[in-house]
């Protein structure tokens, strides 16, 4: 039996290499994000094997609206990688737009708890497996990571509750959390537009590329049923560790 998995943020970055890869490896894949014609392009590459489904998110009533318009024949759906998200913004917290924040937190938080709420009877029936997209951002606190950094740390509990609600039904939750990574529109997002400060923050890093998190998400679906990765955190060798910073009086 083909299993069919459900991507979020299916149209960019990680998501959109994601689908490749699993849809290479024989499952069946929907690809879910508002811009529905970046999804009808991968499309147009992936071929019947793949579903493009219009979603936004932050609102529960158009979730709704997605996952009721499925096709009969996509409507069993037995895993789910919860991987839209973004960032908005590096400011302190004391400059930033509260708009951004509720922004973070409707698509980050509030979006990933209404999807999975309502296809895990579905993922439960199947045995299937919940792979949330956390972040290193979810652990280590940083300047300007204010609201993200919280978000990815709600994902990363909530990973860990379900673990905890989910015992005994067969069913595996991991929350993945990658560090610095280029090759996606993450921080053009995060930066509104500015390509040049989006592309500094990549300048000879050698950082994760969407397909290390695409190849890491299709070892993740294919462990054997008896092992559950709870946590996955994974940096390019170019990130490490610094001192915490102490603010002295002059
Ligand atoms: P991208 O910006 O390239 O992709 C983000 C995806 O999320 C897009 O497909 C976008 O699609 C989708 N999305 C955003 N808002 C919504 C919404 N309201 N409804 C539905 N879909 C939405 O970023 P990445 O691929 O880099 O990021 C993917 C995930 O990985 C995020 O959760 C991010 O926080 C996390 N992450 C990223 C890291 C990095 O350094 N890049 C590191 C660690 C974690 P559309 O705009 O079409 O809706
Ligand atoms: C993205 C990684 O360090 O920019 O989640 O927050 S970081």
């Amino acid at each position: 039996m083909v299993e069919t998995v459900l991507v979020t943020g299916a149209s960019a970055g990680f998501g959109w290499a994601i689908c490749q890869e699993l849809v290479k490896a024989g499952y069946r894949v929907i690809g879910a994000a508002r811009r529905l014609e970046k999804l009808q392009d991968l499309k147009e590459e992936l071929g019947d094997s793949f579903y493009p489904l219009a979603l936004d998110l932050t609102s529960t009533e158009n979730v709704n609206q997605g996952l009721a318009s499925l096709p009969n024949e996509w409507q069993e759906i037995d895993s789910l990688i919860n991987n839209a998200g973004l960032a908005l913004g590096l400011d302190k917290a004391q400059e930033a737009n509260f708009g951004d924040w509720e922004t973070m937190m409707m698509t980050n938080m509030v979006g990933l708890a209404y999807l999975t709420h309502a296809l895990l009877p579905k993922i439960v029936e199947r045995q299937g497996y919940v792979i949330n997209m956390g972040s290193i951002a979810g652990t280590y606190p940083y300047p300007g990571g204010n609201i993200y950094g919280a978000t990815k740390a709600f994902v990363k509990q909530f990973s860990l509750n379900l673990r905890a609600d989910l015992v005994g039904t067969g069913v595996r939750v991991t929350n993945l959390e990658p560090g610095l990574a280029g090759g996606t529109e993450f921080s053009l997002v995060r930066f509104k537009g500015d390509q040049d400060k989006a592309e500094q923050l990549y300048q000879g890093a050698n950082s994760i590329q969407p397909k290390d998190i695409a190849r890491t998400i299709l070892w993740l679906l294919e462990q054997p049923a008896h092992l559950n990765i709870n946590r996955l955190e994974i940096m390019p060798t170019s990130q490490s560790f610094g001192p915490l910073p102490v603010h002295r009086e002059p």
